[in-house]
């Protein structure tokens, strides 16, 4: 600990002074470490890029992060062993060369507005923004009404206007407890919509879907299982920050052939990993699949497989897409026939 506090002052200098950049570059060398474990450059990658999104109101002195990763190699030169130093080089080097050419992660937006649901996002997020939810609210029910697919309206409209949410805040124009108002509007908006999302015919098939443990981004994964929930699956949505003991319990006892598990921070790898060993560990579980997800798995495209995973999908109707493949389930989530 005390070594990478003392590797912070020598990398940041004056500007590890500051709590925000200090914690911006503790955050980084975490992801260094765990790209290097891993051995995924892109981990390190996307997390150079978004914290150069970083706006200097939230860190600070606003440092130059691409400057400051060109001197990490020399001084990882000298806190590390030579072999790991070398590695580590490679890392950065990789990372660095996408960022003359790569914008920072979302520098232009999630909202799209030339299309009509594109719009209905921007104007769900200013009611929002007004701390009007009864307006937002509003204007999603009418949609549904009109005949608009509820998994329209999530990968539309409450998907990118999350992601907007928090590149406002992570650029601070937008404060935590307006981001956690605008989630919570969102979560409560999601459940009017229930009575549509429960009303199918049944597949017989059961998922388990949570976050990791430590996990504590629950949206993704409540619309992966809405989705597979509209796709006539029963579906056991726990949440998120499930101890992975219980996870497994749960796939065992509810019989459940698919289990998909979520984490949005890269730092809970550890966390995912595990959940994957107790299944494979357990005979009585041992065969289940194992869908996994969120941010990390979207930036690097292979990590699923160092999890020891049967897939990842990059979003909730990617991943009802992967599962009827493996269950042979036809367009309407019902057993194909012969
Ligand atoms: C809301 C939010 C929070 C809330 C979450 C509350 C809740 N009840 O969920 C709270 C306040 C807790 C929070 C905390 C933090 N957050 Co936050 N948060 C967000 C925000 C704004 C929205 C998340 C969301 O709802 N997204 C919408 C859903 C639909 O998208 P999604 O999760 O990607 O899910 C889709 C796919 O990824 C995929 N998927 C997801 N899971 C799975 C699983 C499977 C099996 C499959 C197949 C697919 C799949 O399908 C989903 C649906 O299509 C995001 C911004 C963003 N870009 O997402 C930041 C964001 C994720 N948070 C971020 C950060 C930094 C944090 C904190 C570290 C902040 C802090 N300093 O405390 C903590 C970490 C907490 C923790 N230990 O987990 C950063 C992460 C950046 C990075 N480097 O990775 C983001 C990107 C904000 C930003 N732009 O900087 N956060």
């Amino acid at each position: 600990m005390a070594r990478r506090e003392a590797l912070l002052d020598a990398w940041l200098g004056p500007a590890a002074l500051d709590a925000g950049t200090r914690e911006t570059g503790r955050q980084l060398l975490e992801q260094l470490a765990q790209a290097l474990d891993l051995n995924h450059h892109g981990l390190f990658a996307y997390s150079v890029k978004w914290s150069r999104l970083i706006s200097p109101g939230k860190s600070g002195n606003s440092p130059d992060w691409r400057r400051l990763c060109e001197k990490l190699p020399a001084l990882l030169a000298d806190h590390l062993p030579v072999e790991e130093a070398a590695e580590a080089r490679k890392v950065v080097e990789a990372a660095l060369a996408e960022l003359p050419i790569e914008k920072p992660v979302g520098s232009s937006g999630f909202l799209r507005e030339k299309t009509s649901l594109g719009r209905m996002a921007r104007d769900y997020l200013d009611a929002l923004l007004q701390g009007d939810r009864a307006t937002a609210s509003n204007l999603v029910l009418r949609e549904v009404e009109k005949g608009t697919c509820v998994k329209e309206i999530y990968l539309r409209v409450f998907q990118p206007v999350q992601r907007e949410v928090g590149r406002l805040w992570q650029t601070n124009r937008m404060t935590v407890a307006q981001e956690h108002f605008c989630t919570a509007a969102t979560q409560l908006i999601m459940s009017q919509l229930y009575p549509r999302i429960f009303a199918g015919k049944k597949n017989g098939f059961t998922l388990v879907a949570t976050g990791v443990a430590g996990e504590l981004h629950e949206i993704g994964i409540r619309m992966v299982a809405d989705f597979f929930e509209m796709e006539g699956w029963n579906t056991f949505y726990c949440g998120t920050n499930t101890p992975a003991a219980d996870v497994v319990a749960l796939v065992e006892t509810e019989k459940a052939v698919l289990l998909a598990v979520s984490m949005t921070m890269a730092k809970h790898l550890t966390s995912m990993r595990e959940v994957v060993r107790l299944i494979r560990d357990n005979p009585r579980t041992r065969d289940v699949k194992i869908l996994v997800g969120g941010l990390p798995f979207a930036q690097s495209p292979d990590l699923w497989q160092s999890c020891q995973a049967d897939g990842t999908a990059s979003d909730a109707a990617g991943a009802i897409h992967l599962a009827a493949g493996w269950f042979g389930l036809n367009e309407a989530g019902s057993p194909m026939e012969g």
